[in-house]
């Protein structure tokens, strides 16, 4: 990458991870993140390193399931923060309008600025793509119980009423409290450790930009749900991993 130009080589060997990490960089620059979203990139691409930059077959099958999951759901809702929204906007305003449900921008350091920046942001994608996908977000007047602070806050039309939600990169406290009130929560997570990978209804563990490109794919197919279980799941990715290491050295 050249620094100063803040351009990306496509020549380089590292191309698509610098280009993620531009897109990262670029938000940061517009206030939409938060000062953290760099470690948590960070923590995201060890993971995507162990498992190859791919989609495993457990994910791709963990993709599915939550793809069927949200065409079965009755009231589904896409909720970004502010990673989700840099790195995969439009994307995730395309499976919003394949489902022709809401998104709701839920933030974990919530300030007036970092809201107005990603609202802006994810409204120009909405105008760019001709869509009309109804953004929420910016006028919380419910709470996930459980949660003190200004992460609790939700709208009512919005999280507060979904009965499955997609949960790109939370944390695990609230993942917690989302499955407490008898949501399905659909978890998009690189780390198959973390909480929320272990709290979640069903968890993909995957990188944020190919898992809405997949789901872009199979919401049209319609798939079957399946009697999902999603410890099986995240053992397959950390066999994964612990084969993916044990054969560096061989
Ligand atoms: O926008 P906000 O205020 O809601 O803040 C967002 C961050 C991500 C900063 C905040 O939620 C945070 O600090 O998250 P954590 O607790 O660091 O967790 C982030 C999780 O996402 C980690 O388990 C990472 O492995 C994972 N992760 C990071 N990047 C990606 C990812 N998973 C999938 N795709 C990625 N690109």
């Amino acid at each position: 990458m050249n620094e100063d130009e803040n351009v990306v080589d496509p020549s380089h060997p590292r191309y698509q991870s610098l280009m993620i990490r531009k897109k990262i960089a670029d938000a940061g620059a517009k206030g939409m993140l938060a000062d953290s979203a760099m470690i948590a990139h960070g923590r995201g691409e060890a993971f995507d390193y162990l498992l190859g930059e791919q989609t495993i077959q457990s994910a791709q099958d963990a993709t599915r399931e939550v793809a069927a999951r949200l065409v079965r759901a009755r009231k589904p809702i896409l909720s970004l923060n502010g990673n989700a929204i840099a790195l995969a906007g439009a994307e995730f305003l395309t499976v919003a309008s394949q489902l022709n449900c809401p998104i709701e921008i839920n933030i974990f350091y919530r300030t007036p600025e970092r809201m107005g920046a990603l609202l802006g942001n994810l409204k120009m994608l909405n105008t760019k793509l001709g869509l009309d996908v109804e953004i929420l977000g910016g006028v919380p007047d419910a709470r996930i119980p459980g949660l003190e602070g200004p992460r609790g806050a939700c709208q009512s039309n919005g999280i507060f009423e979904a009965d499955t939600i997609l949960v790109p990169l939370e944390d695990g406290d609230r993942c917690e409290a989302l499955t407490a009130m008898g949501k399905e929560v659909l978890v998009i997570d690189l780390n198959p450790l973390s909480r929320s990978s272990r709290k979640g209804t069903v968890t993909v563990v995957d990188e944020v930009t190919r898992v809405a490109s997949n789901l872009i794919q199979m919401i049209p197919q319609k798939p079957s749900v399946t009697e999902w279980n999603n410890d099986q799941a995240l053992l397959a990715a950390l066999n994964h991993i612990s084969s993916t290491i044990t054969n560096k050295f061989q």
